[in-house]
């Protein structure tokens, strides 16, 4: 009986070897991905204004609604960016965030989330308009 059964395997095996060695069909080249485009910063964009010994520069900013905006001290003294009016700063809040900033500090304020315009000034040197100007959030 044993003897009988070999060749069948046999068949089996050549079977087996046909049916798993067919061409395997040509796969299509695959698609080269795409660069990704850089993640927007959330809530919208940023603008800097740089603080020097003959004020702040630019005087005026336009960002979208919920960004922010840095301000840097390349001055030598410090300055104390505060959302108008003086010396209540309520307008603005988000403003208040930059603060007081050292000579070199830069910080920005929070996300400025309601379209208007706001002003700002050194809450140290209110009258000195060289360190007054305006964001406008639209
Ligand atoms: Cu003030």
């Amino acid at each position: 009986m044993r003897r009988l059964l070999a060749p069948l395997f046999v068949a089996l095996a050549i079977a087996a070897a046909a049916c798993g060695g067919g061409d395997s069909p040509s796969s299509p080249s695959p698609t080269p991905t795409p660069a990704p485009t850089p993640t927007p910063t959330p809530g919208g964009s940023t603008a800097t204004i740089t603080i020097t010994s003959a004020g702040v520069s630019p005087r005026s900013v336009t960002i979208a609604v919920g960004g922010r905006v840095n301000f840097v001290n390349n001055d030598t003294r410090g300055h104390d960016m505060s959302s108008n009016p003086h010396p209540e700063h309520t307008d603005c809040p988000a403003i208040n965030q930059a603060g007081f900033l050292q000579p070199g500090q830069s910080r920005e304020t929070g996300n400025l989330t309601t379209p208007r315009t706001c002003g700002f000034h050194d809450h140290n040197r209110d009258t000195d308009t060289t360190l007054q100007g305006t964001i406008v959030i639209q």
